[in-house]
């Protein structure tokens, strides 16, 4: 017979023994469970990691759409389908993807931020790491991060799908922007007969000057012209590129000093093609309903600019006198 004294004494040899057996064994047992709990199960290895984010870094996806849902025991908020919009590799919003509604951008990850959690999840090591990626494009698809197998509730669980780019046409650096450096880089490859299709922006299967008008007329939406491309063709385009001194000289030109016609120069040429655009303060592009007669804004245009060469000699004629005025021999 076997029993235990108040004081948790036991007074029988062989069923102390029985006892102690079974206690040693259900020590062993509960230490080997616990060691096979902490011991890092991966299913994920770092050159895998690696791997994949190679592939997704290939992408350079700076600007882009995918849809991700948290899993969690949490408020239904934070378990709502997002569809994420990434700008220049920043979230610029969440929405509903069921409602459209406006959603909290915190709970949300950007791809390059799910590859930092999975990072973490290896560096810490959390207890287990289960992903699956998109075959094309290395983007995580589903991530389950147990950090502790003892710990209920903590695991971060991420599905993402859809995933697409966001391209601008004509943003050639990508910067999800359309401005001069972009013109620039269009100019040069026009110039240097770069084969790169992305500039062929006319989609006309030839890269060259039309290229630059397309661009200009209808991917910027503004004027030849428009030196400062601030979507205006008006009398500050015209002084700006008056000022550089470049006009009818041999110098090379760019957009902003004038070549607005794309030869390379700055010259009578540059003042046709943006007449024969006809924007001249004409606001707009978009605002434009009807385009006045060529003949008006060639008048004004060219009365504008004579007005600002005729304003220009005479400050120079003036700065001549000055001095001899000064010392009373003019
Ligand atoms: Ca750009
Ligand atoms: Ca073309
Ligand atoms: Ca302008
Ligand atoms: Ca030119």
């Amino acid at each position: 017979m076997t029993y235990w004294s108040s004081r948790n004494i036991c007074t029988d040899t062989c069923g102390c023994w029985r006892n102690a057996r079974f206690y040693v064994a259900l020590w062993l047992t509960v230490t080997i469970a616990n060691l096979v709990c902490t011991i890092p199960t991966y299913a994920l290895t770092q050159d895998e990691l690696d791997a994949q984010r190679a592939l997704w870094d290939a992408q350079s996806a700076t600007d882009y759409d995918y849809v991700l849902q948290r899993e969690c025991f949490c408020l239904d908020e934070a378990r709502r389908p997002g569809l994420v919009q990434v700008r220049q590799a920043e979230i610029a919003s969440v929405v509903d993807v069921e409602t459209g509604q406006p959603l909290d951008a915190k709970i949300y990850r950007t791809i390059d931020q799910l590859f930092d959690e999975l990072q973490r999840a290896i560096d810490l090591p959390a207890d287990d790491i289960q992903t699956e990626f998109d075959a094309a494009i290395g983007y995580p698809t589903s991530l389950r991060i147990d950090f502790d197998f003892g710990i209920a509730d903590e695991e971060l669980v991420y599905h993402a799908r859809e995933f697409r780019t966001i391209t601008v046409a004509g943003d050639y650096n990508h910067d999800g922007m359309l401005d001069i450096d972009d013109l620039e880089l269009l100019t040069n490859a026009i110039n240097t007969g770069s084969p790169d299709r992305q500039f062929d922006a006319d989609q006309s299967g030839a890269i060259d000057r039309l290229d630059r008008l397309y661009w200009v007329r209808e991917l910027k939406r503004t004027w030849i012209g428009d030196a400062d491309l601030n979507g205006q063709f008006d009398t500050h385009d015209i002084v700006t590129v008056v000022r550089t001194g470049k006009y009818e000289s041999i110098e090379a030109a760019t957009w902003t000093q004038g070549d607005w016609n794309g030869d390379g120069t700055f010259g009578s040429g540059d003042f046709v093609a943006a007449f024969d655009d006809g924007g001249f303060e004409l606001g707009t592009r978009g605002s434009v309903v009807a385009v006045p007669e060529p003949s008006a804004i060639v008048l004004s245009l060219t009365g504008c600019l004579l007005g600002l060469c005729s304003r220009y000699w005479t400050r120079q004629q003036v700065r001549r006198k000055a001095p001899a005025a000064v010392l009373g021999t003019g």
